[in-house]
């Protein structure tokens, strides 16, 4: 499947000047960061349905910009196999080609999309104090919450653990997330950002394989609900995921929250 959207974008260049090696001094400032957009190049995002691709799409349907979908409905293995053809070694979701770049890992494509090409959208001010938990939480998606989430979900099938772990697990990395929500509307504090469109998958994956009990945690539940009331989420899942969630992992099995890990 091939979608085109046709919006136009700003087609104001960057220039940063190199200055003369004598030139550089101790106190030479780093380059400003952009604050006019760039011209952005055609951009395709290599897609699984349900997986962490969706980010990007909701992400370009939040910003309006225009970018083109990959997959084969229906059949993950197919839509690996488009991914696979590209030659990049790092066969995953995302994947997207970005001009003449083929780039991976979802966190780091969102920064290079806003930075570049959407300056001062879905992110707080550099100066707010919520600018730094912005970002913890950009990151934390991936580096903390999917990594014990997915590590707690391997041992559950393989070899299920008889205790709950004393190391940082599902439950710990998740209740952090939802104390943040008892405070705030948002990942990034008052206003939606980048940083939900990052934490939605990990959160849905540690209640969509029973690795917590989502009744726990009803700030998240109360926060996923003003996701799917936002009309990009919805563009999104009409682009993205038109039949709902397919080949769905197994959920660990029922046990008391004790048990947990
Ligand atoms: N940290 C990476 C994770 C990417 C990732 O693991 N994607 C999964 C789909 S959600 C994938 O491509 N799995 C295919 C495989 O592992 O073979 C990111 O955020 O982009």
């Amino acid at each position: 499947m091939i979608r085109q959207l046709g919006l136009g974008v700003c087609a104001l260049a960057l220039a940063i000047g190199c200055a003369p090696e004598a030139e550089v001094t101790d106190t030479a400032a780093a380059p400003e960061p952009a604050s006019v957009a760039m011209e952005m190049p055609e951009l395709t995002i290599y897609h699984l349905e349900g997986r962490r691709s969706e980010r990007i799409v909701w992400l370009m349907e939040e910003l309006g910009l225009p970018y083109n979908l990959e997959y084969v409905r229906g059949d993950l293995s197919a839509s690996m196999d488009k991914v696979r053809a590209l030659g990049h070694e790092m066969n995953m979701v995302p994947t997207v080609v970005l001009g003449d770049q083929i780039l991976v890992e979802s966190g780091a494509i969102i920064e290079t999309i806003l930075d570049r090409y959407a300056p001062g959208q879905l992110v707080p001010p550099l100066d707010s104090p919520h600018y730094p938990e912005y970002l913890m939480w950009m990151h934390y998606a991936e580096g903390s919450l999917a990594a014990r989430l997915f590590s707690n979900y391997r041992a559950w099938m393989t070899n299920p653990p008889t205790e709950r772990s004393p190391m940082v697990d599902s439950q710990d990395v998740v209740q952090f997330s939802e104390n943040y929500l008892a405070e705030n509307p948002w990942f990034g504090g008052p206003e939606f950002s980048a940083a939900d469109i990052m934490m939605l998958f990990p959160l849905n994956v540690a209640t969509g394989l029973n690795l917590v009990d989502e009744t726990q945690f009803p700030n998240i539940a109360a926060w996923k609900e003003k996701i799917e009331a936002r009309p990009a989420y919805q563009r999104m899942l009409a682009a993205a995921r038109p039949d709902g969630m397919i080949g769905n992992l197994p959920r660990v099995p029922q046990r008391p929250p004790s048990e947990r890990n």
